[in-house]
């Protein structure tokens, strides 16, 4: 299999063998940047985190681009800047499809790649821009990233007959040269959880996960972090309950989606909780909440 079919591979379908190529390809690049992007989904900033992205990119300088902002919850992703920060790790909130967030994306990976160009300037180099690459797992917007880093300077592939296809690099405005390739990291699927959250965030295929799992879950989480939202919504009065079925249950109820005997369809049920949450009727929502300091890393 070729690197441009690995891009498309469903991230379910990631064998041991796709994950070491990829991890391969990854290196590869790796040798040629000063830094590494980590494009994560702003909603779920470590359910779309790869756990062994440190162990791929070692000791190379690391920027965190929360992309998908314009879903998140911006008090949500300001705590999440600050917890990187925190971490070490600069980061910026972005939208890759209205380019919001992108000149300060570069600007904080020319200062991350300072030390790293200053150094070879130093060493009688002409200064030249930092060079970097984008990594994510699949549709986390990296290819809405380098097309509107690219702009109008968009890279041309030269496909010469006989010659390998060389690394191209996106010449970027405010001085830094992109990789045009990303890296494609899996994600963490061993956790149900988190498969969860990237099944109704769309970063996996709606098909293979558990529907009344997820909106069980969706809810439960609403209901601990944006309770108000949930009541408002749904027009719960006085105390809502705590459990995922029983809260998916009562929307049944509140929504009609009833069977013979008064009994909630909790079929229905699933898809009004899904579908407005897509919709975004329950407004901007950060399903990941900020680990706590103490425990270190952003595992
Ligand atoms: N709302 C929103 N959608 C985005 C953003 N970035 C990417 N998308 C959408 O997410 C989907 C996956 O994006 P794509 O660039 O193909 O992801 P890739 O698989 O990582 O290359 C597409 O439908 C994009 O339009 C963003 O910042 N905001
Ligand atoms: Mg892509």
């Amino acid at each position: 299999m070729d690197k441009d079919n690995l891009k498309d591979l469903p991230s379910l379908q990631w064998f041991p063998g796709h994950m070491k190529k990829a991890q391969r390809l990854i290196e590869e690049n790796l040798k040629l940047v000063d830094v590494v992007i980590e494009l994560l989904d702003a909603r779920i900033p470590s359910s779309s985190a790869n756990p062994m992205l440190a162990e791929i990119i070692k000791r190379k300088p690391r920027v965190v681009a929360l992309n998908k902002a314009d879903l998140a919850d911006p008090a949500k992703t300001k705590a999440w800047i600050a917890y990187f920060k925190r971490q070490g790790v600069p980061a910026a909130a972005v939208d890759a499809t209205k380019g919001r967030g992108l000149k300060q994306l570069v600007a904080l990976t020319q200062e991350l790649a300072k030390p790293k160009t200053d150094r070879f300037v130093n060493k009688g180099g002409k200064p030249r821009p930092a060079r970097c690459m984008i990594l994510g797992i699949p549709n986390v917007g990296k290819s809405s990233l380098i097309n509107r880093l690219a702009g109008a300077a968009k890279a041309k592939t030269a496909d010469k007959p006989g010659v390998t296809r060389a690394k191209q690099w996106i010449k970027v405005a405010g001085g830094m040269d992109l990789l045009d390739t990303p890296g494609i990291l899996w994600p963490k699927f061993e956790d149900p959880v988190v498969g969860l959250k990237l099944a109704f965030t769309g970063a996996i295929n709606d098909d293979i996960y558990d529907r009344e799992q997820a909106a069980a879950l969706l809810l439960e989480v609403l209901r601990r972090d944006y309770p108000e939202r949930l009541q408002e919504r749904f027009k719960f009065k006085g105390e809502m309950p705590e459990k995922g079925l029983e809260l998916l249950e009562a929307v049944g109820r509140k929504r009609g989606c009833l069977v013979k005997g008064g009994i909630v369809d909790l079929e229905k049920a699933q898809t009004v909780v899904l579908n407005e949450f897509r919709a975004g009727k329950l407004g901007l929502v950060t399903l990941d909440a900020v680990p706590e300091d103490a425990k270190g890393g952003e595992a």
